[in-house]
């Protein structure tokens, strides 16, 4: 990272070291910069790390909101929501009337709502059954950790059960509502009644386990103090080293209301609002993304903290009465074109996703790809972008984006490559391997040829390795199973007979084992001893139609970033195999073991897996 910041506050200047260094932040730490005026050098250490995390992308999603009634069981004091059923403002929706609701374009719907005291388990399953049945592009994100331990509690199911039933009925992916402050001084005074931090974490953790990611939120701007915020994150950061299975982290912003809690109007002041959206980027390492939630933050705030430290702006969210009934300002709903303008004019790439944040469609030009992962930072660690953006996206994703004509160049799975070749021309850069590459990994249950007619589970982000995995099975094996694609990210593997992974992800399991896949196979090792011949994964290459100054720039950066990678593979291997908790020595080792340039051989070995491929059926 070589980001200049003209500290004011000097107490900054080691946790800039730390985070350079990718130590962890700890509590005083937090708490020196919740202290500290220097807003913008707190700001710029954040935006810093976003922009490592996730390039120049800002992610955002067609969605809307349910709040199937405001009927709850609770009283908590921070809420102006919730009612008793006897109350005028009470109501309850029929499914039929979610449905209603709900429009084909819709990416992800979120429902969370009121406790109720009546309704059945029925209700809630059948709910999501049929919003999946209905709009089966649509992604259901329901139900916070509290609504989850309440189902449990109320119905006497195992949280267990009653996430598996609502997975099996079409649910995805949890909302990080329900949090609040994970401190019992706060739980005591404003939300008695509700569950805290043990059982908030013991229900995430469980939809984790089952492969269903969720997210988390602070509500802060209320009675809680500085201390309490960091501790937050830090428990935060905790669960999500054991898990992984955070998706996004959102603080939201007290809206006063009517709810007594703070003297008229009392909002959060913009600096209040950045500095916590900041420190949490900076806290929670492990975290992917960071969400400015518009609606309680208003627009122009949003729009500031995308360089802050956000990489997230929620979406359109149609319907949203929480923060509304206790007196968000903002508006109801965001039009998709206005969410892409404060996106651009942020200087951003504005990223529709889905629940998964796989990206979907870019509004932007001259975007360049950027494998995230630790086999193509030699290429990436110095380079210099100029008048291209650069989007990190899984290789599979790039493939789909460049065929929409949404991005100009990139560093390309092989498949997307042969399959786009007509429009894509290929660079003289690669990832290819010497021998063997750790990065692309079938764990397995059974050896080879146990693995006939058995479920293979292929991680969402590849295109090319799941051909390697088939054309080693079925012609150098002789041996045909079944695949099955799972989405990024966590997983329940219980299902599968083997897993196969690749990038960071197949390092991290590689490093720390998957528990009852006990055979492991490098597949480019598999292949150089069959072939005796490189594997090329990937290749660089840009549109056919790139105007002839913008090739000739990229072919340049490409070249000096490279130049510059390789000579400091050990620095920068150090740094960045820190995160998937390899030394030093096996980072190193681990990127010698690629070769960057294609030359004949590399050219050679496509050919070959070329025709191989051909010969196989495609099946997924
Ligand atoms: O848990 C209640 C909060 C939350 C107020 O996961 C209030 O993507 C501010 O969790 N002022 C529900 N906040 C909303 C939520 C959420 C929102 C957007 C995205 C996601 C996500 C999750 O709203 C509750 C509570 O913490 N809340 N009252 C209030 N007066």
């Amino acid at each position: 990272m070589s980001t200049t910041i003209h500290f004011r506050d000097k107490n900054l200047i080691s946790i800039w070291d730390k985070v350079q260094n990718g130590q962890r932040l700890s509590l005083k730490d937090g708490m020196a910069m919740f202290n500290s005026q220097d807003i913008i050098s707190i700001g710029k250490m954040a935006h810093t790390v976003q922009q490592k995390k996730s390039g120049d992308a800002v992610y955002y999603v067609l969605n809307q909101k349910i709040e199937p009634t405001n009927i709850c069981v609770l009283s908590c004091k921070f809420c102006d929501f919730a009612v008793k059923k006897d109350a005028d403002a009470a109501y309850e929706m029929t499914i039929e009337e979610i449905l209603s609701k709900l429009t084909p374009d819709i990416h992800e719907v979120h429902i969370t709502g009121g406790l109720h005291p009546d309704w059945p388990w029925d209700y809630y399953v059948n709910m999501v059954r049929d919003i999946k049945k209905n709009f089966p592009n649509t992604d259901v994100k329901a139900f916070t950790a509290v609504e989850i331990d309440f189902f449990h509690k109320k119905f006497k199911i195992p949280i267990e059960e009653v996430l598996r039933q609502l997975y099996a009925a079409g649910l995805r992916t949890m909302p990080g509502g329900g949090a609040e402050v994970f401190s019992e001084r706060v739980r005591k005074q404003l939300f008695n009644q509700k569950i805290g931090a043990k059982a908030w974490f013991e229900v995430h953790k469980t939809a984790h386990k089952l492969g269903i990611p969720s997210n988390a939120t602070l509500l802060y701007g209320h009675i809680e103090t500085y201390e309490e915020r960091v501790q937050h994150f830090m428990k935060l950061r905790e669960a999500q080293d054991e898990t992984g299975g955070f998706l996004t982290f959102i603080p939201l912003a007290f809206q006063p209301g009517a709810t007594g809690i703070k003297p008229k109007n009392e909002f959060t002041s913009a600096i209040e609002d950045l500095k916590t959206i900041a420190i949490s980027r900076l806290m929670l390492d492990n975290f992917n993304h960071i969400k400015a939630y518009w609606v309680m933050l208003t627009e122009e705030v949003a729009s500031i903290a995308l360089n802050f430290g956000a990489d997230d702006m929620d979406g359109t969210v149609g319907g949203e009465k929480i923060a509304h009934d206790a007196g968000a300002t903002a508006a109801m709903t965001m039009a998709k074109d206005q969410l892409i303008k404060i996106i651009q004019d942020a200087g951003k790439i504005p990223v529709e996703r889905d629940v998964y944040y796989n990206a979907l469609n870019i509004s932007s030009e001259n975007v360049v790809g950027k494998i995230p992962y630790l086999n193509s930072v030699p290429f990436y660690e110095h380079f210099e972008q100029r008048q291209f953006k650069m989007l990190p996206i899984a290789p599979r994703r790039m493939g789909v984006l460049s065929q929409k004509d949404q991005m100009v160049a990139g560093l390309f799975s092989l498949m997307d490559y042969f399959a786009q070749s007509d429009t894509l021309e290929l660079m003289n850069y690669c990832i290819a391997t010497r021998d063997q590459v750790k990065s692309v990994m079938l764990f397995s249950k059974e050896g080879w040829q146990g693995l006939k007619g058995k479920k293979i589970g292929i991680i969402d982000d590849t295109a090319t390795s799941i051909r390697l995995l088939q054309v080693l099975l079925e012609k150098k094996y002789g041996v045909k199973a079944t695949f099955a694609r799972m989405h990024s990210g966590i997983n329940d593997y219980s299902n599968f007979d083997a897993i196969l992974l690749i990038g960071d992800e197949a390092l991290k399991a590689n490093k720390s084992g998957l528990p009852g896949f006990d055979l492991v196979y490098d597949l480019a090792k598999e292949w150089y001893e069959w072939q005796k011949m490189p594997f090329v994964f990937a290749v660089w290459a840009h549109k056919k139609s790139l105007p002839a100054d913008k090739k000739e720039e990229l072919q340049e950066i490409i070249q000096e970033s490279l130049e510059k990678g390789e000579a400091e593979l050990d620095t920068i291997g150090a740094h960045h195999g820190k995160d998937l908790n390899l030394t030093p020595a096996e980072t190193t080792e681990f990127l010698e073991g690629f070769n960057y340039r294609l030359g004949d051989r590399e050219k050679e070995a496509m050919s070959i897996f070329k025709k191989l491929i051909e010969e196989v059926e495609v099946s997924l």
